[in-house]
């Protein structure tokens, strides 16, 4: 069995700028969120390439002069809308991006969120051929978001939009629209909530491109209790992420420096659904209060369980983000361990590394009106329109939304079944949310947040939507970003040759080179097979660099195979000797190979 733990340094992508010359080059709304008061999504074909180029030239010259302004926190009530850009592979096909670099692409983009139903848990009423409108569309090219705060300003930016499709190149085929929920606490402050009640919005990772370090909840917590800055290639590419790594695709590094993937979801929740339930559940008031606030891991106005479990307190935004599990928490019995927050983000969990690699930085808004607490159900329509951005669609929200909101297990903690809140669940009695102190789990939960449509989308960053809008040249697509020829295949995608001879020997020589040697070493450690079987002890070899050997060894921890062999098959498309039985004649093949390449390079001890 081998797993390769750490990450290998790579150098910072060649030419890129100052923090501050980099910040300029993100699209707005992504580094730092505006506190508009509505938005609008806008899903278009493209119809004329060249006369959509003039309106993309707009949208790209409109974004850069938001951005100087765009440190203030708030759109004041003239601006006009911020308008965001986002590809689809057909849309960047259309503007001349040439085929190396398209196919370069990770997988999950090139398919689309719907190709992704099952993985997502999109099924039943949720799954895409039920998603509203045009939603999920291979039709769909472009992506354009507003906005805006001043109603009026605001519609006349929508309206113009609508009224430009096709003397500037497009089709409108879908569009959503949503506004913010305001609620109040005792002292008048306002807050935004989302439709269950909750305040939302609190808990964002915080980008870091130098200056200001995170705010509390907004890094990384160390053991010492402070915030360390999250690599910012956790969600912009071209810069380096927590492993050290600069992501390779897609291939053309200037369409991908400073861009990021957009994760669009319209999510419907129902409301009156969530009350019934936590009515019948828990009829004494104050109880159902509770349990709402355990299924969330936060009071209606935000107040953390964990640092207050038997009711909200008044404290500031950035008070109410300043916690963590281990050491406050660390067996749920304040915040429960399967409590929407906790799984989404453990923080701290263990003392492991995990949830660095799984951050989302979120900008949804919600859609339809409020029902009002005591208002028997009026049937309409109502949820968010949930927008998150990330490098890395499949370790992050493909990651959370597979592993760690619809799987029982997370960074070691297993038997939590589904997120309570958005978990995929059906009602039965396998669905349960387990209660700290209570003699029995919350049984037979429904689903309260379906899915009604959805996709990925690419957001360059602004030079790049700037050439992506420059007039054809007659040098043909590869004149805009200049053409990278195919790499010859080293293993990362379907490579035939992943497990022979010389490429292990390649890459054992590259790990030798490096300036911080790798160590490989033999141990036992306990294994959670793919079954959930209770650990048991088996002898992995782990390759990596010194550092991260001796932390591994220092540390008794038990490994899951499950989520490491879907991640490898979903990478490679081929089975792995991870999760294969140990008398199958592949793996003992495998064995062999891994045995001479390890006795090759020198097997240390630590
Ligand atoms: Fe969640 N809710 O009302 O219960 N979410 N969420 N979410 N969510 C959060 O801390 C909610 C959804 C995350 O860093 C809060 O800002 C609802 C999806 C993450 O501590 C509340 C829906 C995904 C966090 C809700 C929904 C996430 C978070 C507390 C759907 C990702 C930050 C406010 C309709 C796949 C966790 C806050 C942290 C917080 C709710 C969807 C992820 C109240 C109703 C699909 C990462």
């Amino acid at each position: 069995m081998t797993e390769a733990i750490g990450g290998t340094a790579m150098a910072a992508v060649p030419g890129a700028g100052s923090p501050a010359q980099e910040a300029t080059d993100i699209q707005i709304n992504i580094l730092r969120g505006l506190t508009s008061d509505r938005a609008a999504y806008y899903f278009l074909a493209i119809t004329d390439a060249a006369a959509f180029r003039n309106a993309l030239s707009g949208f790209a010259g409109d974004n850069e002069y938001l951005h100087n302004e765009a440190e203030r926190p708030k759109l004041g009530t003239t601006d006009k809308s911020a308008i965001n850009v986002a590809f689809t592979l057909e849309g960047l096909r259309l503007l001349d991006v040439d085929d190396n670099t398209l196919v370069s692409f990770p997988e999950p983009f090139r398919q689309g969120m719907a190709a992704r139903a099952s993985k997502l848990g999109d099924t039943g009423e949720s799954a895409p051929e039920n998603w509203d409108g045009r939603l999920g569309s291979r039709d769909i090219h472009v992506v354009v978001a507003l906005n805006g705060h001043d109603a009026a300003r605001f519609q006349d930016d929508c309206r113009k939009l609508e009224e430009d499709q096709n003397a500037k190149g497009y089709r409108v085929l879908h569009a959503e629209s949503g506004g913010v929920l305001l609620a109040q606490d005792e002292r008048g402050s306002q807050y935004r909530i989302e439709h269950f009640g909750f305040r939302d919005g609190v808990s964002q990772p915080y980008v870091y491109l130098g200056g200001q370090r995170p705010p509390p909840g907004g890094g990384k917590a160390q053991r010492d209790a402070s915030w360390a800055p999250i690599a910012p290639g956790e969600f912009l590419l071209g810069h380096q992420d927590e492993d050290n790594a600069v992501q390779p695709a897609p291939a053309n590094p200037s369409l991908r420096r400073n861009g990021t993937y957009m994760v669009f979801r319209k999510l419907r929740q129902d409301v009156a659904g969530f009350r019934n339930f936590l009515a019948t559940q828990r009829p004494d008031l104050m109880q159902r209060d509770l349990l709402a606030a355990q299924m969330v891991g936060r009071w209606r106005n935000g107040t953390p369980l964990v640092r207050s479990p038997d009711g909200p307190v008044h404290t500031d935004r950035d008070a109410i983000n300043d916690f963590r599990y281990e050491g406050e928490d660390s067996d749920g019995l304040r915040c429960p361990l399967g409590a929407h927050i906790r799984r989404l983000n453990p923080r701290d969990t263990a003392f492991r590394d995990d949830a660095n690699r799984h951050r989302l930085i979120r900008r949804g808004i919600p859609y339809g009106t409020y029902l009002p607490e005591e208002a028997p159900d009026d049937g309409a329509e109502r949820g968010l329109l949930f927008v998150a951005f990330n490098a890395r669609i499949d370790l992050q929200f493909e990651f959370l939304q597979q592993q760690w909101v619809n799987r029982g297990e997370f960074v070691g903690q297993a038997g939590n079944r589904k997120d309570p809140i958005i978990g995929a669940n059906a009602g039965t009695v396998h669905d349960q949310f387990i209660v700290p102190g209570s003699p029995a789990p919350v049984f037979n939960l429904p689903r309260f947040v379906s899915v009604r449509g959805g996709d990925y989308f690419y957001a360059p960053g602004i030079a790049a939507l700037k050439e992506l809008a420059r007039e054809a040249t007659s040098g043909g697509p590869s004149a805009r970003f200049p053409s990278i020829p195919r790499q010859p295949n080293r293993g990362i995608a379907k490579s035939p040759t992943l497990f022979d001879m010389d490429r292990l020997r390649e890459i054992g020589l590259g790990l030798l080179r490096q300036q911080c040697a790798p160590t490989i070493a033999i141990r036992q450690v306990p294994l959670i097979d793919s079954q959930g079987a209770l650990p048991r002890a088996q002898s992995i070899a782990i390759v990596a660099k010194r550092r991260h050997v001796a932390r591994v060894l220092s540390e008794d921890l038990v490994y899951q195979i499950a989520p490491y062999a879907q991640r490898i098959w979903k990478i490679s498309g081929q089975r792995m000797m991870i999760g294969m039985a140990s008398n199958d004649p592949e793996r003992i093949k495998r064995l062999a190979i891994l045995h001479a390449a390890v006795a090759k390079l020198g097997t240390q001890r630590v």
